[in-house]
């Protein structure tokens, strides 16, 4: 089979000794365990060059047929954050007075969340992450497909928060919903979709999150395995 693409020699992972693997993953299991949902940030600066390493790990995901369908719009600047704050909470305000459903609401209780989202503006950094749902070649002005949008969209977010998370930040999760309005104040096009809003930046000295988070279900619950 003749092939257009250049390929390489896979230049290889670490070799690494069955009790080095063991002890790897195992640390690597306890900085996750550290990671929580923060709601109350501090407005401490963060250094621009984490986040452009933490979103240049998100950008290392695998994507259908690598085409890479997501763009990260990274606000620091404080108009644009109030912006976004005003047009989340207007939404939120209608989702909380009932547009989420009685049986939604109920569910959200343990979290304590509101319509107040003050942390869009104190965070010193909003990561906005689109899908792209389509590409447009520049030259030619073509269509260029992509696939398993969301999938791939999910697994760069996934590593985004693990980069945010590895440098000792913290992160939200922010969906505000509808959040059509984040592609109009950004200025993306069309055929792009606002997916979520990543909040970055120190959590607030006094930051207290629900206890309900720890309840991990356990790999009984998880997992099942044919051996
Ligand atoms: N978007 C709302 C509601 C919300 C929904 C879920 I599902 C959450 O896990 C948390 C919040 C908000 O951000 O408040």
């Amino acid at each position: 089979m003749s092939t257009s693409f250049k390929i390489v020699p896979f230049s290889g992972l670490p070799k690494y000794s069955q009790s080095e693997m063991e002890g790897r993953s195992a640390d690597f299991l306890r900085l996750m365990e550290g990671r929580r949902t923060i709601r109350d940030f501090s407005a401490k600066p963060v250094s621009r060059d984490v986040i452009e390493n933490a979103v240049r790990a998100a950008g290392l995901a695998p994507s259908g047929a690598n085409r890479q369908p997501w763009h990260f719009v990274i606000v620091s600047n404080p108009e644009l954050k109030h912006e976004i704050r005003q047009a989340a909470e207007m939404e939120e305000k209608e989702f909380y007075a009932g547009k989420a459903g009685k049986q939604w609401l109920k569910d959200l209780e343990p979290l304590g969340t509101d319509p107040g989202k003050p942390f869009l503006e104190i965070a010193p950094y909003l990561i906005v992450i689109f899908q792209q749902n389509f590409d447009v070649d520049q030259d030619t002005g073509d269509k260029i497909k992509h696939y398993y949008i969301q999938e791939s969209v999910g697994l760069a977010c996934g590593f985004l928060i693990t980069a945010l998370h590895n440098a000792g930040l913290g992160t939200l999760t922010h969906t505000p919903s509808p959040m059509g309005f984040l592609r109009d104040i950004l200025g993306r096009p069309k055929h792009e979709k606002p997916v979520m809003i990543i909040v970055t930046g120190h959590p607030a000295e006094n930051a207290s999150v629900p206890a309900e988070a720890l309840n991990k279900k356990g790999l009984d619950v998880t997992t099942s395995w044919f051996e």
